[in-house]
């Protein structure tokens, strides 16, 4: 059985989630998701990053301690991807002590290695990026980012040698082109390593962080505790032999404004450390609202749980996955949302559900009758696995969703074209209505990683046993698979219009 892991970004704690946040961890939950009807042994992690001066101010500020802080919104982040229907495998804290075990493990490997070393470090730190520059990469004095003063900061620190690496990451990137999606990024990435790199200082002479191995006055700097994450999550320093199945990670699922250090300081890291660099580093673009500039406070007025509880939580990811392409930057609105669950949610899989179940209590007693094998629809839904599975597996759910969809319009096209409600019980009721049930069964199958709830609920007035998510693929997306015989149920619509 083959073996898929990816990883979301872990998110700083010094707020609450917002729906930037969401977008990112339903992108890798549908993504798993789909990894998991084709049978794949998946391992799905997502976490919070609690260490570093961003988190420490944010607590300092709001009058408690870090700890504190992070205890309170990382359990914010856990109940707002629960309240998604995100099936992670793992949420790993920084904070937790598995953590500081294989962050110091790691840290040692690469000092014993000979790239780090101690020198003294003087320049802008911007605290929001958590990352140093060089005064010529300030706008007007300013983070080139955020736009807001950083700190001028003198120290003593540890440096990594990362100018060591410049050609072994070039050689790296050239050998696996498909280590950073989409091309636009990869190319930003290798942009950068060619305009030369220099060593960074990856230590700070605070507290609040992971104390380096070999000198206890410092603290790793939060980057540099931030990504190992990832091989904590899999057992690194504690599990070899978990860490040997796991590791390389598939996919690394983050934002656009994190690409540098996942796709330059972290393979170069781990290339120092003896370890095989990530298969793909995956970056999407940010979510906008109402098509203006993301603003954190306006992303924070949104909160996951309040788009949950207005709209349902498969309204909410059906937007996500289906209406905001990975790559690009998307656009987040009440509008847009209402629109596509109208259309897609309730005019087409509900209106779908409704009139078949209706139609088999009239017309077949309530007992769903089986699909013909040569119905028309037969060779629409093997077109349309094969451009669901294809859309899936090149990171694009829109498409794949879309692909699927096709198949509930074919269905909708296929009833009216035949009105069964026109007609007296018999054989050809019997095929408009098992075809009916035989669509809604694939498509169920084939948007579960998207819509899980909803699904599942199809599958249950189906008469169907298990669920969606327990199928394979592609065997449950051949036709057939419907017994006929079932009682089938007719229940409230499955998406109200909005
Ligand atoms: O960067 N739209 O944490 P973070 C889409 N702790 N994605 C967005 C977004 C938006 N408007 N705003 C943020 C960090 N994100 C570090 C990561 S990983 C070892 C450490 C994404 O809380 C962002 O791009 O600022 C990142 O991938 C994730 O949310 C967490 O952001």
């Amino acid at each position: 059985m083959p073996r898929f892991y990816a990883t979301t970004a872990i998110a700083y704690v010094n707020d609450a989630p917002h729906i930037g946040h969401a977008y990112e961890v339903l992108l890798g939950d549908g993504i798993t998701r789909w990894h998991r009807l084709l049978g794949d042994d998946v391992k799905y992690v997502t976490g919070t990053d609690e260490y570093g001066l961003k988190n420490q101010q944010a607590a300092e500020a709001q009058g408690t301690t870090p700890l504190e802080l992070a205890d309170r919104n990382s359990a914010r982040f856990r109940d707002a991807w629960d309240e998604l229907g995100v099936a992670y495998d793992d949420f790993i804290r920084t904070t937790e002590p598995r953590h500081t075990t294989a962050v110091q493990k790691l840290l040692q490997a690469v000092y014993d290695n000979g790239d780090i070393e101690k020198s003294t470090y003087e320049g802008p730190y911007c605290v929001s990026c958590e990352a140093y520059y060089t005064p010529e990469e300030l706008v007007d004095g300013n983070c080139p980012v955020h736009g807001r003063p950083v700190e001028w900061v003198q120290e003593d620190n540890w440096f990594f040698k990362l100018s060591n690496y410049q050609q072994r990451l070039l050689d790296w990137h050239e050998a696996n082109p498909g280590a950073v999606v989409p091309t636009s990024r990869r190319n930003e990435v290798l942009a950068f390593i060619r305009s030369g790199l220099r060593d960074i200082s990856i230590s700070r002479g605070f507290t609040w962080g992971v104390q380096l191995p070999w000198d206890t006055s410092q603290v790793a700097w939060v980057w540099f505790d931030a990504l190992p994450n990832y091989v904590t999550a899999v057992g690194y320093g504690k599990d070899e032999t978990s860490f040997d199945y796991w590791w390389p990670v598939d996919y690394h699922f983050i934002g656009k404004d994190i690409i540098r250090f996942h796709a330059v300081y972290w393979p170069a890291m781990l290339m120092a450390a003896g370890i095989e660099p990530a298969r793909c580093v995956a970056a999407h673009g940010f979510l906008l609202v109402s098509g203006e500039k993301m603003s954190k406070t306006k992303l924070n007025q949104i909160g996951p749980r309040e788009l949950v509880a207005d709209f349902g939580v498969d309204a909410v990811r059906w937007h996500f996955l289906r209406d905001v392409p990975f790559g690009p930057d998307g656009d987040f609105s009440y509008e847009g949302m209402t629109a596509r669950y109208n259309s897609d949610l309730a005019n087409n899989l509900g209106n779908l559900l409704s009139r078949v179940a209706t139609l088999v209590t009239s017309k077949c007693a309530g007992i769903g009758p089986a699909p013909p094998t040569d119905s028309p629809l037969a060779p629409v839904a093997e077109r349309v696995y094969a451009a669901a599975a294809a859309a899936w597996d090149r990171l694009a759910p829109s498409e794949a969703l879309e692909a699927t969809w096709q198949l509930i319009r074919e269905a909708n096209a296929h009833l009216e074209a035949h009105e069964p409600w026109k007609l007296e019980p018999g054989p050809e009721v019997d095929a408009v209505l098992g075809t009916g049930i035989e669509a809604l069964r694939i498509v169920a199958v084939l948007a579960s990683p998207a819509i899980p709830t909803a699904t599942a609920e199809v599958w249950r007035r189906l008469g169907l046993p298990g669920s969606p998510a327990d199928q394979r693929l592609p065997a449950a997306a051949v036709w057939g698979g419907y017994p006929g015989g079932l009682p089938v149920e007719k229940g409230p619509p499955l998406f109200p219009r909005r």
